[in-house]
This record gives C-alpha cells, structure tokens and sequence, in this order.
C-alpha cells in the first residue's frame, strides 16, 4: 500500500502539477486514473509484445459505437488493486467512491448495440482471446439530457472537458483517408485497372485505450480514431488575412469526429454519417495491415490473421474497402482479392425494424466514394449471376436480392452486402435470427445454406453482477467461493439456496441496501427519492414507440385511475414507485411527445395527496451506464414490454434478471430465453405472439376498436385526452393520443388488456414475500447463460475460430 501512495503523491505532484494539500477532486480523480493504469502498463505492452510474436489470429471488431462506461472501477477490478487504493486513499484523507464519482463516462453510443460492443471487448480480454476494437473517439458523445417543463432539452456532452486519463493517442500512426473527387482507367501489362484519384482527405489519428482483462495479465487494445486536417491551415490565405477562411478547411475535417449521431435504431441517411464510417473503417483496415501485420506479410493469408467483425450495417462500406486496397493498392486479381474478403469479414445484424436496415443512395456513395460504388456494382454484378446461373432468369428474385435498389432511389442496401460478403451472417437471439432469416433475407437464407446463425447476446457479468453490485456479489461468493465470475453458468449450484431460510433473508436485505442506496443517488442528483417499502418497477432502454414506454403509462393512469374514482382503497394497492430512464433522439417528435407525457404524469401523481405512499413516478434525466449501475441492482421488476418481433435481443432484460429482479415481458427478443430458462412461474408473460401480431396487422388493426371495447382502457385514454396531466388543456396531449386511437403502430391498445391483468399478477406475488424472494433468486441462479464470456464462445466456435492467446 505504501508503494501505491507513492505512486499516487507522485502522479499528482509531478503530473497534475499539484500538492496534496491544493489538489482539487479533478486532480486527485486523474492522478488516481493515472496510478492505477501504470499498473495495467506491463500486462499492456505484454499482451501487444506476445501478440506480435504469436501473430495468432485475432478478431478485428469494427463498430461505430462503444458504450462504455466509468472506467476506474473497471480497472481497479481487473488489476484487483481495489482495497489496496482505497485504503491508501484513505490515509491520504481522500475518498474513493468520491473519486470514482468524479468520472464523466465516455458515452460514445445510443445504447444496446454500443454498450454491447463495450461487454464483448470486455469478455474477449477476459478470456484471453486477441482482439482489437476499432472505432470513433467522437470528441461529443450521446447528448446530455436535461428536462424543461418536462420537455426533453440535449446539452452537448463534452466528455473530454476535464481530461481523459485513460487514453493514448499516437498522431505519429495516423493514417489518411480519402474522399470524393474520380475514378479513371488505365492499362498495365495488358488489363484494363480502375484507380481513384481523392478529391480531399483527413488524417485519422488513432488513441488508444487498455481494455484489461479480469485479474488474467491480458490487457487488449481499442482504438478509436479521431479526424484532423492534413494541413492545419491554409498559409497564403491565412496571410492574406481571412482567418475563418484559412481554417475552414480544418473545420471541416475536424466535423467528421466531432458528434455522435444519437439516433438508435432509425439511422438518418446523413452524408456526415457515411463519412464517418468510411472514415474509422478505412483507417482501421489500413491500420491492420500496416500495424498489426509484419511487413512482409502475404495478404494472401489475411483470413488466418483476422476476422473483421461487422457491428451492424455501420462498418459494412469496409467490404470494398478491402477489396479496393487489395485490388488497386496490392495489385490483386480481383477473383482472389474477392476470396479473401469474404473469409475476412462477418456480420451481425441487430435489428427487424425495416427503417433501421441502413441504405446509401447511389449518389451521395457515388460523390463521396467513387471508387467503392464502383466495386459494389462489380460485387453486385457478379453475385446476380450466380444467382441467376442458380435460378434462371427468375426478375423477380433478382430484384427482390440485388445490393442495388432501384425504388424509391437508387441505392445500396448494406445488409445485403454485407451478407454477400460475410462468412456468416447472425442476429442476437434465437426468435431475431429466425424472422431474420424467415422474414428479412429469405432468399439470402435459401441461397447461403448455413451461412444464418443465431448468437443470443450477453452482458459482461464483472460490470454488471460485481461492479454494479457488490452486495449480491459478497452473497453469492459466500454460498459459492470464488470463480462463479468468469464461469458464470456457476450460479445455477444457487438454486437450493431459494429454499434456504438464511439465505433469503440476505437476498431482501441485499435489495433493501440496493434500494436505498439508489434512493442517496437520486437524492443527490434529482431530488427524489424511492421508497424502501415500495416495489420498485423498472422501465429504462431508449425512448422508442416499440418499446411502448406508453403503454407502462396506460398501467399507472389505470392504477392512478382506480384510486382516483374510488374503485380501490389507497390501501389496497400494492405501493409502487416506477422509475423511467430514457433519452430520446432529438429529431423524433413522438418520443418526444411520450417523455412529456411521463413527466406530466409523475407531476401529478407524485403531488396528489390521494395517492401518497402509493404510487410515485420518478424519471430521472440522463440516464447512463452510470445510472444503470445502480438501478438495475435496486429493481424489483423490469419492464421488457416490446410488441413481440420488434425488439431483436434487448440486454437490460438480462441485467435485470442476473440481478434478481423479475421480468414482466412480451415473447420477444431474448425474453423468451430468460422466460426458458427462469420458468414460467418465476417470469411474467404477457400479449400477442409475433405471429398473432402479424395477423392482426394483416386483418386490419384497428386500435379504437379496443379502446370502445375496454372500460379501463377507456378511462385512461380518456384522463390523458382531458387534460388530467396537462392542467386541463385537451390540445397538449393530442397528437399522441390520436396516434394511439387511429394509428398505434405497435399495438399497444391490443397489448393493454393483457399487460393489466399481468400486472395485477404481479402484484399478488409481489404479496407473498416468500414467493417472491424465491423467483428472485432463480432468476438468478439461472441466467448465467447471459453472460457475454458465453456468447463470445460461440462467436469464436462458429464465425471467428479465433482460440485464446496466451
Ligand atoms: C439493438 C437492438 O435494438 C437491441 O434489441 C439489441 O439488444 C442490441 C444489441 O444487439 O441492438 N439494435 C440497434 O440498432 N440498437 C440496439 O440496441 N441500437
């Protein structure tokens, strides 16, 4: 420990420049940041030295997002340094978890897909397997939310403000990466070759972040780039006095990693956002070859070197990449440069939403990329006829599967490249990957035999069991010893435990501490609070109609409603305070509409004295990996309520059940599995199967029909459209309600029913504490499955074969 303080001192004199004595919480944050990832230094450079000289294969994983959370405690865990620095902390009479709270979170995605990436990265390093991750160090990530008269207000999120510790950057390794401007051919040796002469390019300037294994000596690698200039400015008109002009440039170049676009699921078709993605795969695929590769090394073998992993359509404009740097920079015969490619990259879809499939218009890919369109068409080409030599003349199938589409404009549909290209295409959970195959790509399926598999996705369990939740931790090591943390199927030796009389009683006070250590937080940060006997009902994932954040709404006006009118005694209602977190992509005015409504709720049920000790609504703003962290650990329920086919995995439905909290949920995503493994008597079922909902749609659905036939349903609408929650004013709420009464995309209204009467389910068991404690702890003892060790198993089994390194 003395060593640890010495290091520490020294860090925040001779780095931070600064005495004890003077030392502002910042300082003592970075210094502390500092300290703890000199002691990740030696396993670092170990790692990239054995990896050089193994040159065992290893997984390249392009995403555009990393969603990755408070790194300090990550790293005191990995290095197992924890107790050691907050003891030595202590004597310098400075608190860790202060500390620790000083950390802005890098928030560089929207949600699932990112902080998914942020789990494998954190599983592959834990396990031993090579890995780097490549993407964008976005200097803004996902908007800060703030609320105004219950409206949603985005603040840019300037994670970098008060310095970054944990990174690295390496300008001396930036690469360039070029833009616009023609193609022209020429011959050489007799062939006619194509090349691309850049209308303007950027630097990419790689930094590099630890991603430290837990407690093995690994520590992998993630690089995200950032753009700069190649020339900061322009002399001659900077001289010439037109300073703005001289620098436009830089701006420009500087814009392509300035901001995260915060649109989940329903991407925008923003030229920006094509730059960025060529921008960080361009860089990164130059980068492995240059970096990674020895320099005499035969692209040939490239596919025993690496898989480029494709997170989404976002990484997909590498296939041509690779193709243009081996064909045009190598000097490859295109037939062999295309067998190689298809060995090097596989891909992941992440969703069904058809809106969310990403397409690039022929002409906005053309002006920036010319070159690339160029060899999509090729690649297109060439794919149709081998179409066509298997089925004929069929027009049809070719234009239902040609990359190009030619309606409503002509462009290129990404996930149909990248499943040309990839050596296996996966969705991320069972029922996903099947309508992915039944429903999306059909003639994909039938003319890849083998090439669709499903990978259920994965949380790591070091954040999210241990970091997030130490209490449930210490339990389980107790009943378990040590170990369970990296093999986390281990939890199932806890099952005899839901009968042990002792062990219930820690599991309540497990949560009971949870509870009121989430209530501190949001004390500090909102004002509010939660109440220690309440059962406390989670709703947090982005705001998104099919998510139906409205129709949670529906169950509280319903339950606000039975009071209200005196159908029920306050007293006979089991007292709950739910919890929304949620942020909204700025430019969708429905979520919009549906975050006002919940905050207007939650004022007018948190103020009425009717309801009081019974019902509360907290939505607090903001909510983050850091939130998550201590909400997830406090929850008694988790809403997982998406019209079933919509939601293609979901995660949080996972950290929810790993700790211990039970699941009201539709047959969707990787709901189902939970539901599979927990038993149904431990999981809450509710509504329509995917395969009733798309009968409904095909019959005609038409939601006032529910609304004329269901009292309570009725009667909430109704409180809504009145102006309950609006001061009387009809007009606020009135989109949105029309939109539920003669649109209801995803099918709340037929949903409503349903979800009532399993609520009311939940609350008798919630009654009978046994019972309850019990389906708690199965939940737990029987998720293990969800670890994200397990899914990168099957990643590296049956797409990667990319076995530990060590
Ligand atoms: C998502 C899905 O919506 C979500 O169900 C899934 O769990 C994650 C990770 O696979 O991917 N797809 C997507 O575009 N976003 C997601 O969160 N943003």
């Amino acid at each position: 420990m003395d060593g640890f303080i010495r290091e520490f001192l020294r860090e925040l004199n001779f780095g931070q420049g600064v005495a004890l004595s003077f030392s502002s919480i910042n300082d003592q944050y970075l210094a502390l940041a500092r300290t703890v990832r000199h002691y990740l230094m030696a396993r670092w450079l170990g790692t990239l030295r054995r990896q050089f000289e193994t040159q065992a294969k290893g997984v390249a994983y392009l995403s555009a997002e990393y969603l990755l959370g408070r790194q300090l405690g990550n790293a005191l865990l990995a290095t197992g340094l924890t107790d050691i620095v907050e003891e030595g902390l202590a004597k310098c009479g400075i608190d860790l978890a202060t500390l620790r709270a000083q950390e802005v979170e890098p928030g560089l995605g929207n949600g699932g897909l990112g902080r998914l990436a942020a789990c494998f990265i954190d599983s592959l390093a834990t396990m031993s397997v090579p890995c780097v991750g490549y993407g964008i160090r976005y200097e803004y990530g996902i908007f800060r939310q703030t609320f105004e008269d219950g409206r949603q207000v985005e603040q840019p999120d300037n994670w970098l403000a008060l310095g970054s510790p944990w990174e690295f950057p390496h300008p001396e390794a930036a690469q360039i990466v070029n833009f616009a401007g023609h193609t022209e051919t020429y011959e050489e040796d007799g062939t006619v070759r194509s090349r691309w002469i850049p209308g303007w390019s950027v630097q990419a300037i790689p930094y590099n972040y630890m991603v430290p294994g837990y407690q093995n000596g690994r520590v992998n690698t993630l690089r995200l780039w950032s753009a700069v200039a190649t020339n900061a400015f322009d002399l001659r008109i900077f001289n010439s006095g037109d300073y703005a002009e001289a620098v436009r440039a830089q701006t420009f170049a500087e814009n392509i990693s300035k901001v995260l676009y915060p649109e989940d699921s329903t991407p925008q078709g923003k030229e920006l956002r094509l730059q960025q993605q060529y921008f960080f795969v361009s860089a990164s695929i130059h980068d492995f070859i240059d970096n990674v590769l020895p320099a005499d090394f035969d692209l040939t073998h490239l596919p025993d070197r690496v898989i480029f992993q494709l997170n989404d359509t976002h990484p997909v404009i590498g296939v041509p990449e690779l193709m243009r740097v081996l064909v045009d920079e190598k000097d490859f015969d295109w037939d062999d440069a295309w067998e190689i490619t298809k060995k090097c990259f596989a891909y992941t879809c992440h969703t069904l939403l058809p809106e969310a499939l990403e397409v690039w218009s022929v002409d906005l890919l053309g002006r920036l990329l010319p070159r690339h369109l160029e060899i999509i068409y090729r690649i297109n080409d060439e794919f149709l006829d081998e179409v066509r030599e298997r089925f004929g003349d069929d027009e049809l199938r070719i234009r239902r599967m040609s990359i190009i589409a030619e309606h409503p404009e002509r462009s290129v549909r990404m996930a149909y490249l990248a499943t040309v290209a990839g050596s296996k295409v996966n969705g991320v959970a069972e029922l996903h990957s099947q309508l992915l195959r039944d429903k999306v790509l059909p003639d994909f399926d039938e003319f890849y035999p083998g090439k669709f598999i499903n990978v259920t996705n994965g949380v790591t369990p070091r954040r999210f069991i241990r970091l997030a939740n130490p209490a449930l931790s210490e339990l389980i090591t107790d009943a378990l010893g040590v170990g369970w943390l990296t093999d986390l199927e281990r939890l199932r030796e806890l099952e005899p435990y839901a009968e042990d009389e002792e062990f219930k009683e820690r599991f309540r006070a497990v949560k009971a501490h949870n509870k009121r250590r989430l209530s501190r937080v949001l004390v500090d940060r909102d004002g509010t609070s939660v109440d220690d006997d309440h059962l406390l009902d989670v709703m947090v994932k982005r705001l998104h109609e099919y998510k139906r954040q409205t129709l949670k709404l529906l169950h509280i006006v319903t339950l606000y409603d039975r009071i209200t009118s005196g159908e029920v005694k306050p007293a006979d209602i089991v007292p709950r305070t739910f919890i929304f977190g949620a942020k909204a992509a700025p430019g969708y005015r429905m979520a919009k509409e549906i975050i006002h409504l919940i905050n207007a709720v939650g004022s007018v049920v948190n103020a009425d004295p009717a309801v009081e000790g019974r019902l509360k609504v907290l939505f607090p703003p903001n909510y983050n990996v850091t939130l998550a962290e201590k909400v997830i650990p406090a929850a008694d329920l988790s809403e997982q309520i998406s019209l079933a086919g919509k939601e293609a995995s979901g995660t949080g439905n996972m950290k929810f059940a790993l700790n211990g909290a039970l699941t009201i949920g539709t047959d969707d995503g990787a709901n189902i599995e939970i539901r599979e493994l927990v038993g149904d008597d431990n999981f809450f079922l509710f509504g329509l199967l995917e395969p009733e909902v798309e009968a409904l749609y095909a019959k005609g659905y038409v939601p006032s029909s529910f609304y004329e036939s269901d009292e309570g349903l009725h009667r909430a609408i109704d409180m809504i459209a009145r102006g309950t929650f609006s001061g009387g004013d009809r007009g606020v709420f009135d989109g949105l309600v029309s939109n539920l009464l003669y649109d209801d995309r995803f099918m709340a209204l037929a949903d409503y029913r349903a979800y009532i009467d399993a609520q009311d389910e939940v609350d008798k068991a919630y009654l009978d504490e046994d019972r309850w404690t019990r389906s708690a702890i199965l939940n737990v003892a029987r998720t293990g499955f969800f670890s994200s060790d397990r899914s990168m198993r099957n990643y590296i089994d049956r797409i990667w074969h990319t076995p530990p390194s060590f």
